[in-house]
């Protein structure tokens, strides 16, 4: 709520400064990674707001089965023909372990791990937003099973978040698409890296054989067909954000 109000309230500001001929101020301003540089610094703000009271422990609204809706597509961008789903393997980088730190997860390395189903809201940016089912594994428990190196150089300790790398990033198989996760937002409980959508086996458009489903972040966030998984302290690159849209992407 707190986070709400903030957020509205600042762009209650920018929509009172841009009334009689603001507009036309705003749209003339220079432009910073693709958005005039007003907005540009309300979404960094917001940004620095949200990160304050994010926790993992604030979970995204669940829905019960009668509300899940037949799937919708949107987004096929690293999603080609040229890919073998049977050969697919997970590329990992940035892992604790000096002497591999690359490694190749397999699809049942993945679903080895404690399966958890959600049912929980896909928002688009565009403006639409509907209700999956989802299975798979939490990327929390992806995480302590292929853990990154640490800052220090020890053991992975979950509780000392400044220890961590501070970013996930991932990348289709082709590196066509390409999201960046703040570590906080990986290991929340709801991020899910699924191989199964409305009780059935991911679908090739849907991001067959391993998706994210993170319901934290819009849609954008929620890439299909994770070739790479990356652990780094540089914030990694982000399709939509080099297009101008907000890094963050929280709701
Ligand atoms: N690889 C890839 N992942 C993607 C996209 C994309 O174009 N390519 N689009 C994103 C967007 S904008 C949305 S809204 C969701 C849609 O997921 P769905 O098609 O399973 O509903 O996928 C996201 N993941
Ligand atoms: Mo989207």
């Amino acid at each position: 709520m707190r986070q709400m109000s903030r957020r509205s309230f600042l762009w209650a500001a920018v929509a009172a400064g841009s009334g009689y001929g603001g507009l036309r101020w705003l749209n003339s301003r220079r432009t910073d990674e693709g958005l005039v540089w007003p907005l540009r610094r309300v979404l960094q703000s917001n940004e620095e707001v949200s990160r304050d009271f994010f926790s993992t422990a604030r979970l995204a609204p669940t829905f019960t089965s009668a509300q899940v809706r037949p799937l919708r597509l949107n987004g096929d961008i690293g999603l080609g023909d040229d890919f073998e789903a049977a050969k697919w393997k997970l590329a990992v980088q940035g892992l604790a372990d000096q002497d591999n730190p690359t490694q190749q997860v397999t699809l049942a390395q993945i679903k080895a791990l404690p399966r958890v189903e959600m049912i929980t809201e896909l928002k688009c940016i565009e403006g639409w937003a509907t209700v999956n089912r989802w299975a798979g594994a939490r990327l929390s428990d992806f995480i302590q099973k292929f853990p990154p190196a640490t800052l220090s150089g020890g053991k992975l300790d979950l509780s000392r978040p400044q220890d961590l790398p501070a970013f996930v990033g991932m990348s289709t198989p082709d590196e066509a698409y390409y999201v960046g996760l703040e570590m906080e937002a990986a290991l929340h409980p709801q991020t899910l890296l699924c191989y199964e959508m409305n009780g059935a086996p991911l679908k090739p458009e849907h991001g067959a054989p391993l998706r994210l489903a993170i319901p934290v972040k819009y849609g954008v966030k929620n890439i299909k067909r994770i070739g790479t998984l990356t652990y780094t302290n540089h914030r990694p690159k982000d399709y939509w954000a080099e297009q101008g849209y907000d890094y963050y992407a929280g709701h």
